[in-house]
């Protein structure tokens, strides 16, 4: 069978470079990227969707005979704090959407990202286990959780082969953050690489769990791509890169800018942040489907901070 893919939130920080992996891996014809209003330059196939409409994803999904969805469209952290029923009624409605289409017109596999907001006061905050007592301090991390059980019913009830990662705060330079609590660790490159100083909302010693937009890509390939057999988690992996504080992060960007200024200015975001683990156990996905993260602190700045100063010298001439 001819493998079709549909990317839903395709023009996100994860999307945008998601979707063009996924073009390389299967070919412009083979994926259909979705989003709620489309993008003048995108390469490839788009069809404009909001996935809270069941009838407008079935007709998608009929239309291009879809075997594959990886479901990224969401409010994260930050952002769904300032509107959190609408963000449940966004999460939620456009899961159930995905897995009843899924479900209904039998596509193969499912992609849905979860997030380290699923844990909550209740947990080990080093080393943060896979199954732990979950009680999310925030409305996305309620929706992350709830998904994850949704998918996990939907896996043992109708066998719907749902995948899924608990993602850590991704850092890239190929797009931007949406809204979340780890936003601070893309935007701080930013600001280094325009010669601004950086207003960090979180204090300096707040270590959260991250990882590198490449490590986080090739994840969510290699899960895709692993026997069905080696899946024995249906809720969502914990996924592990790299964990640091904000003046960690500062400090190795110093190293390439030794003159680059940092402030702290701690906003609600620092509720949230004290809410989440420091680090992260990611054995089973390490056991199961052999994950291994590639970049550490200072391999990450190196490449963010080189193909940052090349996409800012690009636009300036
Ligand atoms: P993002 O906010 O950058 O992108 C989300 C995309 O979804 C946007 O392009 C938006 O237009 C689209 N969207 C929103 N509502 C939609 C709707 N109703 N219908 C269709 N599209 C809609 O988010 P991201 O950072 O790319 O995250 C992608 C997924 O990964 C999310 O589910 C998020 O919870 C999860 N995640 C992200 C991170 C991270 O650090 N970026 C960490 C953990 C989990
Ligand atoms: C956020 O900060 O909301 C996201 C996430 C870790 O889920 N980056």
């Amino acid at each position: 069978m001819i493998n079709m893919i549909l990317v839903i939130g395709a023009f996100g920080q994860l999307g945008t470079v998601l979707t063009e992996k996924l073009q390389v891996k299967w070919g412009l014809n083979r994926v259909i990227a979705s989003d709620l209003v489309s993008k003048a330059d995108f390469n490839g196939h788009f069809e404009t969707l909001d996935a809270t409409d069941f009838k407008a994803l079935e007709q998608i999904v009929t239309k291009y005979k879809i075997t594959e969805i990886y479901h990224l469209a969401a409010i994260l952290s930050a952002n769904g704090e300032k509107f959190p029923l609408h963000t449940w009624d966004v999460n939620m409605t456009s899961l159930f959407n995905v897995l009843e289409v899924a479900r209904i017109h039998k596509v193969n596999k499912v992609f849905y990202p979860s997030s380290i907001a699923v844990f909550g006061d209740k947990i080990e905050r080093v080393n943060t286990p896979q199954s732990p007592n979950l009680t999310p301090a925030t409305v996305y991390g309620i929706s992350k959780v709830s998904g994850e059980i949704w998918n996990n019913y939907y896996y043992n009830k109708y066998g719907l082969d749902v995948r899924s990662l608990r993602y850590p705060g991704v850092i890239g330079y190929q797009s931007l953050p949406g809204g979340g609590t780890t936003d601070y660790a893309v935007d701080i490159y930013h600001k280094a690489v325009k010669n601004e100083s950086f207003e960090c909302f979180l204090e300096a010693t707040t270590k959260l769990p991250m990882i590198f937009m490449d490590d986080a890509i090739r994840a969510t390939i290699e899960l895709m791509d692993a026997p069905i057999e080696d899946i024995n988690v249906r809720t969502s992996y914990n996924l592990s890169g790299m964990s640091f504080t904000p003046k960690e992060l500062y400090h190795s960007i110093k190293k390439i800018y030794p003159d680059f200024k940092i402030s702290y200015k701690p906003d609600f975001r620092q509720n949230i942040a004290n809410s989440w683990p420091k680090s992260i156990d990611d054995s089973s996905a390490r056991n199961d489907w052999e994950w291994k993260p590639a970049f550490d602190l200072d391999m990450m700045t190196e490449l963010m901070i080189q193909k940052l100063k090349e996409y800012y010298n690009s636009i300036t001439v």
